[in-house]
């Protein structure tokens, strides 16, 4: 039996179980959306080797090889399976007695997804050679997402641009901030490194009886990236008291204590393996991928609405304003932030850049 499953905007996710299963194992199948991700072979070699690796990490600490997902094969020994239309699925092992939430309710529950995704960077950040595939090319290339943007506009295929003038008024004025992650990288201060790419508080599978993170989920984006692509998208949907769907953006801020959680949670895994000039900008990642997150869900709206999926007329441009809203409240505490940073850092006794 079969049920529609999760708040995910991309793929179509069911709940499998089967009422003659007396141990009542439950998977996770998905099919995977070819539009978006366009070399489904290359994606699932990429989760494959990371299950794998990261399994075989947790085993060798003796942290048991339950605390994550793991995939569950076809009779041929696949990882997927291609069906007659040409359609890839994959199963996962539904893991029992964990939830996950979409607005983080307390500081011990930013804590928790913040350490889970900086101890899931740091299981990869031995990852043999070869490199990842980069499934969707530039994800985070913020200044390219800032040039689709530019050509949504330009085009206006459905005559939605009229509609959203001050939020592409936003948009352009974030521009001259969209390269800072990228610049940085460019003049090798900081490096590549494997990481998840969309850590949503959604994608932390959290003990419904003890409330720690579990693990981390939906593996898809898994590719070569900057860490502060995950601190900031942490901070982009675990600091405000507001889903992406929130109907206010009057209502969407980014409050500090879950940014202090995030920090000492984030640093407390992943500081062992970053670099000075890591933590010295972690305090910029919020802001740039919210505003890009805010630039994606703004073009898709001037597109139709072909990327995320919509149930209501302007859902992805309400999602816009939220996330601007939310960056521009990171913008005006970026020095706190910056400081709240540096002590947790300072607090783990982590080496910091001279000022
Ligand atoms: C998409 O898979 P899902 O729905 O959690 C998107 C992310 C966005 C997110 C915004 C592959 O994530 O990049 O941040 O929506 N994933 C992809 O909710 O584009
Ligand atoms: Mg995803």
């Amino acid at each position: 039996m079969a049920d529609v499953f999760g708040s995910g905007h991309i793929h179509d996710t069911f709940l499998i179980w089967s009422p003659d299963d007396a141990a009542g194992q439950r998977h996770i199948l998905q099919l995977i959306n070819r539009n978006v991700f366009r070399q489904p072979v290359q994606l699932m070699d990429n989760v494959g080797r990371v299950i794998r690796h990261v399994g075989q990490k947790l085993e060798q600490r003796g942290a048991g090889a339950d605390r994550c997902l793991s995939l569950v094969r076809t009779l041929q020994g696949d990882d997927f399976f291609v069906d007659d239309s040409g359609d890839y699925w994959r199963m996962y092992e539904y893991l029992d007695g964990a939830q996950t939430f979409d607005v983080a309710e307390t500081t011990d529950m930013a804590f928790e997804a913040a350490a889970a995704f900086g101890r899931f960077q740091e299981l990869l950040s031995d990852l043999p050679p070869p490199r990842l595939h980069e499934v969707i090319p530039d994800f985070h290339d913020t200044p390219r997402r800032m040039q689709a943007l530019e050509n949504a506009i330009r085009e206006d295929p459905v005559d939605r641009a009229r509609l959203c003038q001050p939020e592409i008024e936003f948009a352009r004025t974030f521009g001259s901030s969209a390269d800072e992650l990228l610049a940085m990288q460019r003049a090798g201060d900081i490096p590549e490194r494997v990481v998840h790419n969309d850590t949503k508080i959604n994608n932390v599978m959290f003990d419904t009886d003890t409330g720690k993170a579990i693990c981390v989920i939906d593996l898809d984006t898994v590719m070569p990236g900057l860490v502060h692509f995950d601190f900031g998208d942490l901070a982009r949907t675990v600091t405000p008291d507001a889903g992406e769907d929130e109907r206010d953006a009057g209502n969407v801020e980014m409050r500090l204590d879950m940014f202090d959680a995030l920090a000492r949670g984030y640093l407390s895994s992943a500081g062992s393996f970053l670099n000075a000039a890591e933590v010295g900008s972690l305090h910029l990642a919020g802001r740039i991928i919210t505003a890009e997150t805010g630039v994606r869900f703004l073009t898709d709206f001037l597109e139709g609405d072909r990327y995320f999926r919509a149930d209501r007329l302007y859902q992805n441009l309400l999602r816009c304003r939220n996330q601007f809203a939310l960056a521009e409240s990171m913008k005006q505490q970026s020095h706190a932030m910056r400081d709240i940073v540096a002590a947790a850092a300072n607090e783990l006794g982590l080496s910091r850049p001279p000022a």
